[in-house]
């Protein structure tokens, strides 16, 4: 398979140029097709946001929700048909501002999902203002003496809560961030990865540059399933890690629910057992 497999004709990207989407948008297709995952077998789920649009632009399944509301139906999307590879994509203003309860619930319930947030560490589709990633103290088009809050930090918050795959990238490095998507969509379970890239228009603060030095890859001897480690590297500010932070192998949720155990077939194409539900709703309306 070739990334152009995943290639839409006449497509009116509305990013701006030189936003790192349009960078993301060729390391998932690149990723998909050199993980041999065919378009039809795939479901794409995005939320509010000039990232989120970006499965509108090649070809997956898709379902663009409610604002932050991706993670749920991607768990949905998942348990009634183990047989896609479902990706729950957005920015970090949906994932982490509007959705970013459902990131601890997917944490705890732990579907065998990707979870991809693009991190410019702004609200890019409403012009600038300041999202749950956005640094202390940068000023903003509606923070116009700098921001007050606490950022948030995804990974700290995912290993805090055991998740079972927790990895940031940048999109400056094309291979190093295939190579970390790779073993997120592959591994069983919830996977978040967080990626950094530059918004031109409305981050002049943590540009491609400001990204590129201040960061820095962990590297062999940091081991993915020591999780004090993992947290105290989660927490570093000086400069900030990418890499795989911290696997922990635990039974998925699909596992965990039993639909599976006896009857392979996706639930979404078993026949309905009409009385059996029939009999359920009578029984609660006594
Ligand atoms: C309930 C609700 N609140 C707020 C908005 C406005 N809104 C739309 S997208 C967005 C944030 C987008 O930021 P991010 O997810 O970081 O995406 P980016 O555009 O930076 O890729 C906001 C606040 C909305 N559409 N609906
Ligand atoms: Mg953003």
């Amino acid at each position: 398979m070739e990334a152009k497999d995943f290639d839409l004709q006449n497509i009116d990207i509305s990013w701006c140029p030189g936003c790192g989407n349009f960078t993301l948008l060729r390391i998932l297709k690149e990723t998909f097709a050199e993980l041999e995952i065919k378009p039809e077998n795939l479901a794409v789920i995005s939320g509010i946001g000039q990232s989120s649009k970006t499965p509108h632009y090649f070809k997956t399944n898709t379902f663009h929700t409610l604002h932050g509301r991706a993670v749920p139906i991607a768990t949905a999307v998942k348990a009634i048909n183990p047989n896609l590879t479902v990706i729950a994509e957005g920015g970090d203003g949906d994932m982490y501002g509007e959705g970013g309860n459902h990131i601890i619930h997917a944490i705890r319930r732990n579907p065998n999902i990707t979870n991809i947030i693009h991190n410019n560490m702004v609200y890019g589709l409403t012009k600038g203002q300041a999202s749950p990633t956005t640094m202390l103290g940068v000023k903003t088009t509606l923070q116009v003496d700098g921001v007050i809050l606490e950022p948030f930090n995804p990974i700290a918050i995912a290993i805090a809560l055991n998740a079972s795959f927790v990895a940031r990238a940048f999109v400056g490095d094309i291979d190093k961030t295939k190579e970390i998507l790779k073993k997120a969509i592959s591994h069983k379970g919830y996977a978040i990865v967080d990626i950094f890239q530059q918004c031109p228009s409305f981050n002049k603060i943590n540009t491609f540059e400001w990204f590129k030095h201040n960061t820095y890859y962990l590297d062999d001897k940091h081991d993915p399933y020591d999780r004090i480690e993992a947290f105290k590297r989660s927490i570093e500010t000086e400069k900030l890690p990418l890499g795989i932070f911290y696997i922990n192998n635990k039974k998925s949720f699909e596992e965990n629910i039993g639909l599976y155990d006896e009857k392979k077939d996706p639930l979404c194409f078993r026949e309905r057992e009409q009385d059996k539900i029939q009999k359920f709703i009578d029984s609660r309306m006594r």
